[in-house]
């Protein structure tokens, strides 16, 4: 990956000049802020660098389609693979053999994508009404149905709109406030848009210190209280860090609704981390879904392999699934949802024809 540095006094300044010199679809990798040492520290702002990569380095060329089932790193080259992350998945597990019979032979692959035997049943049902009982030759081909039957699946509740307050919300250490700062670095760096912060407290005070040194860098203010949240009609994005609450104790989870109530006009999105087992997230989900949300993020995915699991929380909630956090690193790892990023790793990469 060729990566570039940008030093500049702004953050304005830095997404100026990457756009002029790579356009539109750079990639911002890190930025930080630039130590100053001696007696300049007086007089001198600090400055931050920002690494930034070329597009035509996101992608890998797209190969042949796959004739068989494999695990492949996914599209998106932005995100740092792990040796563990390439290990190849055991094709069947336990519940295989409790499926009804199918001819569709993919349909052995599910479980070790780690599908539950409702989701399983879910989209073989779909897969034999949709294409028939009978299968295509090659099982090459029947990954492409495959593909395109989940793809049906995905939920669309509509687009972020930037003009609403954006609310994370979650369990504790769900990875809400690292999320945040990884939205709001791609806003600034890579958009060009101006944004604000609400970091308010909830029913725990929201102390983060990664959220002040972010900020900081981006030179995006942070307010500590609500109070202009809802009226704000600066155009700027609003993002909006809240503490996360106890998803069993139905007080904390009135106390957040009474906070939200005041935030007029919130899209509201549930965090979850996804290297929790899929009973947990599914719980959690029912336990915030009192909220109004407007979608689902998932993080901590570099601690899964399987991404292709996430298809469990989109067959089984009308949530729709919005972004990826793969890392604690800011801004690396944030990936807009899509179908094909979760089953290009287990899969092997789309044919190009039907991207
Ligand atoms: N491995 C990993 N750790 C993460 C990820 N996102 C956040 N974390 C870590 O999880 C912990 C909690 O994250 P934080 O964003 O403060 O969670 P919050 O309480 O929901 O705001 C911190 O130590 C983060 O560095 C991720 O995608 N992967
Ligand atoms: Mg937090």
């Amino acid at each position: 990956m060729q990566i570039v540095p940008f030093v500049a006094r702004t953050a304005a300044e830095a997404f100026d000049r990457i756009q002029a010199q790579m356009g539109p679809d750079a990639v911002v990798v890190n930025v930080r802020q630039l130590p100053v040492s001696g007696l300049a520290r007086l007089w001198r702002k600090p400055r931050i660098e920002v690494l930034a990569s070329p597009p035509e380095n996101r992608r890998q060329t797209p190969s042949t389609p796959a004739t068989a089932p494999r695990v492949e790193p996914p599209a998106e080259r932005s995100i740092d693979m792990t040796d563990q992350e390439q290990v190849a998945l055991p094709l069947t597990d336990r519940f295989a053999s409790r499926l009804r019979p199918s001819r569709w032979k993919v349909v052995d692959l599910l479980p070790a994508a780690g599908l539950t035997h409702l989701a399983i049943q879910t989209v073989l049902d779909d897969l034999e009404s949709q294409w028939g009982k009978e299968p295509p030759g090659a099982l090459a081909e029947e990954i492409v149905r495959l593909r395109e039957t989940l793809r049906s699946h995905w939920v669309i509740q509509g687009p972020i709109d930037l003009a609403r307050p954006q609310v994370l919300v979650g369990p504790p250490g769900s990875g809400k406030t690292t999320l945040l700062c990884k939205w709001l670095t791609r806003m600034v760096l890579s958009e060009g848009r101006r944004a604000k912060v609400f970091q308010l407290d909830g029913t725990a005070a929201n102390h983060s210190e990664t959220l002040q040194v972010h900020t900081e860098i981006l030179g995006v203010p942070v307010h500590r209280t609500g109070e202009d949240l809802s009226t704000d009609t600066s155009g700027e994005a609003r993002l909006v860090d809240i503490p996360g609450v106890d998803w069993r104790a139905p007080r904390s989870l009135g106390e957040l609704r009474r906070v939200l109530d005041k935030i007029s006009g919130a899209q509201v999105h549930l965090v979850l981390n996804g290297a929790y087992e899929i009973p947990v997230l599914l719980s959690q989900i029912r336990a915030f879904s009192s909220l109004p949300l407007a979608g689902i993020m998932v993080t901590h995915l570099d601690e899964e392999v399987r991404w292709s699991k996430l298809w469990n929380l989109i067959l089984g909630t009308p949530l729709e699934l919005r972004f990826l956090g793969v890392g604690t690193a800011i801004p690396g790892g944030f990936i807009p949802a899509k179908s094909d990023v979760l089953n290009d790793r287990w899969l092997g990469p789309a044919p190009a024809a039907i991207r």
